[in-house]
């Protein structure tokens, strides 16, 4: 008997015979695993990310529009994403997040995979990441542009570096951490943690981000880092050197707010848990 393998829709399919076939996707110890994907003018990388999710562990994607002045939406409805919400004013990257976790949580999904479709993250990360907390070692699992050197191989801007690695410092003395960065894009969250840190607290834009590590540590919770590469080229950064001056002193204020929080002296709406 002749089988045949087929990839239809991004499904793998096993084709015994034309009454009988199997669908080929695995899932890591019964965990559902949803993408999220943040969009903002993304139209020209969003296929090409797409393309790299490995559709075998991967049960569904989500994409955010967050009022793109490009055709993101377009593209996305071509390559096929079922889940599309589109934001009818711009609300800022971290409020654009705030939409794709409540979504990843309604569709039931174990495992999130925070992922930018500005191509600067490979997906073919997402096993070794995923797996991380399919087997419950860790409940969150970032992508490192620093371990194994990736940030300055794949062009990061030295300014960007220097700051990075500052802030870095600074965090982890005043969060009593050791994270290697506290700014990649490049996140993997359990169910767990998105259904108890209250993200809807935090802001809109960018420090969003640095919010949510924090929420995480105050919590309780532990992250494991995972060496990445990184790819900065035009459609893959926009954030130019006044908007992360903001972002740098943004993520400052979060780190003496989770100090001055865990010594007693202040008592932030960030830190309640929402269950
Ligand atoms: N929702 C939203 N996302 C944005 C906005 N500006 C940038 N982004 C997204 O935020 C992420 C990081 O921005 P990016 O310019 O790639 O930053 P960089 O790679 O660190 O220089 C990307 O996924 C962008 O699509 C915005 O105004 N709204
Ligand atoms: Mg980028």
């Amino acid at each position: 008997m002749a089988l045949r393998y087929v990839e239809i829709k991004k499904q793998h399919i096993l084709v015994i015979n034309q009454n009988c076939y199997f669908c080929l996707n695995i899932m890591i110890n019964n965990k559902k695993i949803v993408v999220v994907l943040p969009a903002y003018n993304a139209a020209l990388t969003l296929k090409r990310t797409y393309d790299e999710i490995p559709f075998d562990i991967v049960d569904d994607v989500v994409l955010v529009d967050d009022c793109s002045k490009d055709n993101t939406v377009e593209v996305a409805k071509s390559v096929g994403i079922k889940h599309i919400i589109s934001h009818e004013k711009n609300k800022g990257y971290g409020g654009n997040q705030k939409t794709c976790y409540d979504k990843a949580l309604s569709l039931g999904a174990d495992i999130v995979v925070m992922l930018h479709p500005d191509y600067q993250y490979t997906p073919k990360l997402i096993q070794s990441l995923t797996y991380l907390l399919a087997h419950d070692l860790y409940p969150a699992a970032f992508g490192s542009r620093i371990l194994g050197g990736g940030a300055l191989k794949g062009g990061m801007p030295m300014y960007k570096y220097i700051f990075n690695r500052c802030l870095t410092l600074t965090q982890n003395i005043l969060i009593g951490q050791k994270l290697s960065e506290y700014h990649t894009g490049y996140r993997v969250f359990s169910k767990d943690i998105l259904e108890k840190i209250n993200y809807h607290a935090n802001s809109d834009d960018f420090v969003f981000d640095n919010q949510m590590i924090s929420q995480i540590f105050y919590a309780g919770f532990s992250i494991a880092e995972v060496t990445c590469p990184t790819k900065y080229f035009p459609e893959a950064s926009s954030i130019n050197f006044s908007r992360s001056l903001k972002y740098g002193l943004g993520v400052l204020g979060t780190s003496f707010t989770h100090f001055f929080n865990k010594i007693g002296l202040m008592k932030s709406e960030i830190y309640k848990s929402k269950k």
